[in-house]
């Protein structure tokens, strides 16, 4: 067990089992288009962490995932794909990748209250609330590698590592308790939060500087005081995923009034104001008495990264790190989207030096 940490060297937990998922398509405005969040991005992220010590993950069990997550959504995610590949899909359509088509919206049930669908193709939409989130033989797997990943790191936080990395993939910040989306199928940071608040830290903030708000971990402790969500995203209210959510006057319900924070920036901020942002939720996460931190850490703001509006430098995500670090908390670092697959690796490993040396 490690007890110290040496300054600037980083634990890397990952998993091989996290390359298993290949959602191959996403189905955007009605076309298949080819997946962004693919098993390379592991490879890329781990090459440029490489001077970094390297933990494989330990398999944990569902104590924490089910805190977080509904039971139906852990049976649906586990047992999907086998069902479908089951059922007449192949013959039907000739694809094996479970996606709704149907989705019950208040709108249909209208106050009603529904019988659970029968067949598959028409429950996958309880639970999936998008058509880009496709769910493979090995989404199960690799997703919940991902959450042993993210466990794994804040074990090893708890033992005393000032910061652990965790190569979560697929990402996690888009599912809620009871949803998946957003490429998102478990919400690993949400996981980990979880996790150090069982460690002992009595308040614990997250942090999410993935171009994209993270509205699953907002959802999961919107109406909790013990776990802060502060985030920096591009504005939903331009027109961007998760287009309902990551607005400026969400800030918590209940218990949770004040714990959420939203810093939606306009499309082309670049590095000075977004840093600035960062530091805003740093501050506010700093001043509001928490013990540890878990980051959300995307690097689909940076220039290269496809679509990305907010254009991001490399030396952006080192300032974030530095905003981030300087807090001082006991942290883990949890991989959400980043999917240029020539640059990612280099942003993740300048939010990383910058986290752990200031
Ligand atoms: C974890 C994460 O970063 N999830 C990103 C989810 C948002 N994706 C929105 C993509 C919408 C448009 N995609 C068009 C693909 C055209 N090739
Ligand atoms: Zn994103």
């Amino acid at each position: 067990m490690t007890t110290s940490s040496t300054p600037g060297r980083v634990p890397v937990v990952w998993s091989p089992d996290t390359r298993l998922h290949e959602p191959r398509h996403e189905i955007w405005v009605g076309a298949a288009t080819p997946a962004v969040e693919v098993p390379a991005r592991v490879d890329a992220i781990l090459a440029a962490l490489e001077g970094h010590p390297r933990h494989e993950a330990t398999r944990h069990d569902d104590a924490v995932l089910s805190a977080v997550h509904d039971e139906g959504l852990l049976d649906f995610l586990a047992t999907a794909a086998e069902a479908w590949a089951a059922g007449p899909y192949a013959e039907l359509v000739g694809q094996d990748r479970v996606v709704p088509y149907f989705f019950p919206t208040p709108a249909m049930t209208q106050g009603m209250t529904p019988t659970p669908a029968v067949a598959l193709h028409a429950q996958t939409g309880r639970w999936c609330y998008d058509t880009m989130t496709l769910v493979g033989p090995g989404t199960w797997p690799a997703a919940r590698s991902a959450i042993d990943v993210a466990l794994s790191a804040a074990d090893l936080v708890a033992a005393g590592e000032r910061t652990a990395y965790a190569l979560c993939r697929p990402p996690g910040h888009h599912a809620t308790r009871a949803g998946y989306g957003g490429s998102c199928y478990l919400n690993n940071a949400a996981v980990a939060a979880e996790a150090l608040r069982r460690s002992g830290h009595e308040r614990v903030a997250v942090v999410d500087v993935d171009a994209h708000h993270g509205n699953g971990t907002q959802a999961i402790f919107w109406d909790r005081a013990d776990v802060l969500y502060g985030s920096v995203h591009v504005d939903p209210g331009a027109g961007w995923f998760p287009h309902l959510f990551g607005h400026a006057t969400e800030t918590g319900t209940g218990e949770g009034a004040g714990t959420t924070r939203n810093l939606p920036l306009p499309e082309g901020t670049r590095d000075a104001r977004w840093v600035e942002a960062v530091g805003e939720l740093a501050d506010w996460a700093g001043s509001a008495g928490c013990s540890a931190l878990v980051v959300s850490l995307g690097v689909d703001a940076a220039a290269d990264d496809p679509e990305s509006p907010l254009l991001v430098t490399a030396d952006g995500y080192r300032g974030a790190g530095r905003a981030l670090g300087a807090l001082g908390l006991p942290a883990v670092l949890v991989q959400e989207g980043g999917y240029h697959l020539p640059s990612l690796g280099g942003l993740v490993a300048a939010y990383v030096e910058g986290h752990a040396t200031s």
